[in-house]
């Protein structure tokens, strides 16, 4: 492939805010090149993500790659949550006036926006090391990068997304006092396993245990995903799958331990938990998005969610840009994606903080756990308040008028 020198939007990564943000440009007739450090092989072999909002579900129409995921995802207008030995369903359909989400692996949509950016011959360079971004407090941005080759590239633009994960070059090359991080990390983790096994149940299922948390999720009606609370001192080897299974079964209540299937794992995998968030998140010609900018924990599954409203914030915004020549989006485009981010980042923690043991936890800890959640699952407000939070609060949710 020749390599491009001059774009209209520099990308970086190739996760799903990069492929997304690629694909609604082009459907604009925007420009954009995305560079990526790992090949695409390797994208596709993280296990992340697997419950769509209605908002992310529409974006991916919207870029014309979501006819897959109406085929194969799950659609789910419920959940349940197992507390105090009892199992409890959360109408999210019922709570919201007729909203759900749709259960679809990470995956798949990332999959869905690699093909179609292939078939549409679009430039995505893989394997690109050493990115650097430069001038981008200027009009005249760059980015550096080496091919999988050696070779030094230099590709100009009028705009940088930083769309990096949390671990990326973008927010680290921001002048440290020109970025204000907050953060919270949690003192254990979650253990994930994949495999080929019928779920355990039709629908998700959140669980706080005395032994910790537990999720049961899914990709297929084939495919399974569960998750441990672990403490953050677990080492993955140590955990062979009879023992993941095991330790599964005394968290689950006895119809549903009665009712598991158990095999081989094809993925295991223990991830941190951390609330982060950065701010602002645009810096001149730079914009970081999705976990460049945000971590979530998972418990809330806001992290894929949020990273795709903030690529339609910036994707309008650069629209607005070059086709009405206006840059008020660009302007509003940090405020925006914060109002919303703060938002997610309450609830994730809040619900990690209601399903979760923490280490320092006295007895009286577990008791008002099932106060809290025993409330909840008899109020309708407090019913209400889970649902419309975990199906997604809409794009316009408490924004300015524009
Ligand atoms: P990604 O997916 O991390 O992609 C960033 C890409 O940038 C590349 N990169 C670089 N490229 C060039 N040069 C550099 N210097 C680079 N540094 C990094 C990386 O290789 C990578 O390809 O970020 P993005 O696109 O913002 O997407 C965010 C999501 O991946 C993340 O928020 C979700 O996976 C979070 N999440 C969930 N979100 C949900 O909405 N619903 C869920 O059910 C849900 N479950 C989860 C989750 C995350 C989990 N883990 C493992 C953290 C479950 C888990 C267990
Ligand atoms: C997943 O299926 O990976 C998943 C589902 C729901 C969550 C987190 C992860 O809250």
């Amino acid at each position: 492939m020749r390599m491009p020198t001059r774009t209209q939007v520099a990308i970086i990564g190739a996760g799903p805010s990069g492929l997304l943000l690629g694909q609604l440009l082009y459907k604009a007739g925007i420009e954009a090149v995305i560079l990526e450090r790992q090949t695409g092989d390797y994208v596709l072999s993280r296990i992340r993500a697997g419950v769509l909002e209605q908002v992310c579900i529409d974006l991916m129409d919207e870029a014309g790659v979501g006819d897959r995921m109406h085929r194969e995802g799950l659609v789910h207008s419920g959940f349940d949550l197992l507390f105090n030995g009892e199992r409890h369903r959360v109408d999210l359909s019922r709570l919201t006036g007729g909203s759900h989400v749709m259960v679809y692996g990470q995956t798949e949509l990332t999959r869905d926006l690699m093909e179609a950016r292939h078939a549409a011959g679009l430039p995505t360079v893989y394997q690109a090391h050493d990115v650097q971004v430069h001038d981008f407090d200027t009009d005249h941005p760059r980015v550096t990068y080496r091919t999988a080759e050696g070779q030094l590239h230099t590709l100009h633009c009028d705009f940088i997304a930083g769309c990096d994960g949390f671990h990326g070059v973008c927010r680290a090359s921001v002048p440290r006092n020109a970025i204000q991080e907050f953060e919270k990390v949690y003192p254990f983790g979650w253990l994930g396993l994949l495999s080929d096994t019928p779920p355990v149940h039709d629908e998700l299922i959140y669980i706080n245990s005395p032994r910790g948390f537990a999720l049961c999720s899914q990709r297929s009606k084939t495919r399974s995903r569960y998750y441990l609370q672990v403490p953050l001192t677990d080492r993955i080897e140590e955990w062979t799958d009879a023992a993941f299974w095991q330790e599964l079964k005394l968290r689950l209540d006895e119809e549903a331990a009665a009712q598991l299937v158990t095999g081989p794992s094809i993925e295991k995998s223990i991830a941190p938990l951390r609330s982060f968030v950065t701010e602002p998140m645009r810096f001149g010609r730079l914009f970081l998005a999705g976990d460049a900018a945000h971590i979530v924990p998972p418990t809330g599954a806001k992290g894929l969610n949020l990273a795709t409203t903030d690529v339609k914030y910036l994707s309008t915004a650069l629209i607005e840009h070059y086709q009405e020549h206006s840059n008020a989006g660009i302007n509003a485009y940090s405020a925006r994606c914060l109002r919303r981010i703060w938002k997610a980042e309450r609830f994730s923690w809040w619900f990690t903080s209601i399903m979760h043991r923490f280490p320092e936890d006295s007895t009286i800890t577990a008791k008002l756990q099932h106060a809290e959640l025993d409330y909840l699952m008899h109020s309708d407000a407090g019913l209400r308040t889970i649902a419309e939070n975990y199906v997604g609060l809409p794009l316009d949710f408490a924004q300015p008028k524009a």
